[in-house]
C-alpha cells in the first residue's frame, strides 16, 4: 500500500523547521537535500551509493528526459523509479528553467514555450499541461508547475510579467494535475518575482489562493548577491502556508543551505556537490578543499576522520589528489559521493539541532568550522 502525500511539521526553532514529507515512495525528513539526477542518474553514483549517503529523494528533469529517452518510453518501461532502480521519492522539475538555460531558438507565449533541443535541434513545445503529462508519465512523486525564471538583474516590468505568467501557468498546472487524478501525489507551485519583495509576496499569496501541496521559491541564485537571495527568502517564507513544505530551487552552497533553513526553507536541490566533485572539489566541515592542489600530494590523512561516510574516512588526501590529477573517474565518483554525503550530514545535523532547539548553536559551530578551515 503506497502512502498519500503529506507534510508534518514537528518542530520550529526561530524560523527553522523540522518536518517530514511523506510521498508514495517513502518519507523525506526535512530540512532535506535532493541530489540532482538530471538524466535518470546522479552522475557517477549507483542508486545504492546515493542511498548510502542518506538521501531519501532525488530530483529528475522533465526537459532532459522528454528529449531523451522520451517520457512515453520511460512510462512504457514502468516509470522513472523502475527505469533507474531508485525505489525512493522523486521530484521532477517542470522544464521551463532548463529550456531557458539549455535550449536554442526559444519562443515564449501565453500558451507555453517552443524550443529546439540542445541535443539534435529537433523542435518541441512545453506547455503547463504537457509538463504535467510528462511528469505523470515519468511517475514522479512531486510534480513542479511550469514557470518562467528570469536571470537577474531584470527590470521590474519584466519581473512582474514573468511572475504573473507563472501564476497563470500555476492555475493551468493545477487544473491539468487534478484532471489526471493521481491521488496521493503532489503538485508544487513556484513563487517568482525576482528581487522585488512586494512582487514575491504577491506571487506567494496568489499561489496560496490557488492551493498547492507545497511551494517552491524559484528565480533565485540567478546572478544576484547571496544577501539579496536571503533577504527575498526571509520575506517570502512568512507569506507561505506553514503547513506546506517550502523548496528553494537550485540552491546552493552549504552556507546557502544553512542560511536558508534559518529563514524557513525545508528542501533544496543543487548540482554543486556532484559538479564540483567532478572537478576535484570536496565539501567538508573544514570548508571546500581543492584536491588538485599540490599541498595534498603527500598528505596521508583522510578528508574527515569523523565523517559518517566511509569514503571520507578511508581514502587519503594524497590518493584523492592523485586520482584528481590523473583525471581518473574513480576520483570523480568518490568526490561526488563524499560531497552528497556531506550535504546529507549537514541537513541531518540541522534536523537534530532544530529538534533539540539548538539550531542557532549548530549554525554557529558549522560556520566556525568553515571559518577555521582545513588545518
Ligand atoms: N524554476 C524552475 N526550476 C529551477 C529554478 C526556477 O526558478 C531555479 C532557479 N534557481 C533552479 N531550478 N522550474
Amino acid at each position: 500500500m503506497t502512502q498519500s502525500f503529506s507534510f508534518t511539521l514537528h518542530k520550529t526553532d526561530g524560523m527553522a523547521r523540522r518536518g517530514t514529507v511523506v510521498t508514495p515512495h517513502g518519507p523525506v525528513e526535512t530540512p532535506a537535500f535532493m541530489p540532482v539526477g538530471t538524466q535518470a542518474t546522479v552522475k557517477g553514483l549507483y542508486p545504492e551509493a546515493v542511498e548510502g549517503t542518506g538521501a531519501q529523494i532525488l530530483l529528475g528533469n522533465t526537459y532532459h528526459l522528454m528529449l531523451r529517452p522520451g517520457a512515453e518510453r520511460v512510462a512504457a518501461l514502468g516509470g522513472l523509479h523502475k527505469f533507474m532502480n531508485w525505489p525512493h521519492a522523486i521530484l521532477t522539475d517542470s522544464g521551463g528553467f532548463q529550456v531557458m538555460s539549455l535550449a536554442t531558438l526559444r519562443k515564449l507565449t501565453e500558451q507555453g514555450v517552443t524550443f529546439r533541443s540542445h541535443i539534435d535541434g529537433s523542435k518541441h513545445e512545453l506547455t503547463p499541461e504537457r509538463s504535467i503529462e510528462i511528469q505523470a508519465l515519468l511517475g514522479t512523486d512531486i510534480t513542479m508547475q511550469l514557470d518562467e525564471c528570469l536571470k537577474l538583474p531584470a527590470s521590474r516590468e519584466e519581473i512582474e510579467r514573468a511572475m504573473q505568467l507563472s501564476i497563470r501557468w500555476g492555475e493551468r498546472s493545477k487544473r491539468a494535475f487534478e484532471a489526471r487524478a493521481r491521488d496521493g501525489y503532489a503538485l508544487f507551485g513556484i513563487v517568482q518575482g525576482g528581487d522585488d519583495v512586494p512582487l514575491r509576496q504577491q506571487s506567494a499569496k496568489a499561489l496560496t489562493d490557488i492551493g498547492f501541496h507545497g511551494y517552491a521559491i524559484g528565480g533565485l541564485a540567478v546572478g544576484e548577491p547571496q544577501e539579496v537571495m536571503l533577504k527575498v527568502v526571509e520575506e517570502t517564507t512568512p507569506a507561505l502556508p506553514a503547513a506546506a513544505p517550502r523548496y528553494l530551487m537550485g540552491v546552493g552552497t552549504p552556507h546557502d543551505l544553512i542560511e536558508a533553513v534559518a529563514r524557513g526553507v525545508d528542501m533544496f536541490d543543487c548540482v554543486m556537490p556532484t559538479r564540483n566533485g567532478r572537478h576535484g572539489m570536496a565539501f567538508t566541515r573544514f570548508g571546500q578543499i581543492n584536491l588538485s592542489n599540490a599541498r595534498h600530494a603527500d598528505d596521508p590523512r583522510p578528508l574527515d576522520e569523523d565523517s559518517p561516510h566511509p569514503l571520507a574516512r578511508v581514502y587519503s588526501r594524497a590518493y584523492l589528489h592523485h586520482l584528481t590529477k590523473a583525471n581518473e573517474m574513480l576520483g570523480q565518483v568518490m568526490l561526488s559521493t563524499i560531497n552528497i554525503a556531506y550535504y546529507q550530514a549537514l541537513t541531518a545535523g540541522m534536523r537534530a539541532a532544530i529538534e533539540a532547539g539548538r539550531f542557532a548553536d549548530y549554525r554557529e559551530t558549522v560556520l566556525e568550522g568553515w571559518r577555521k578551515g582545513d588545518l
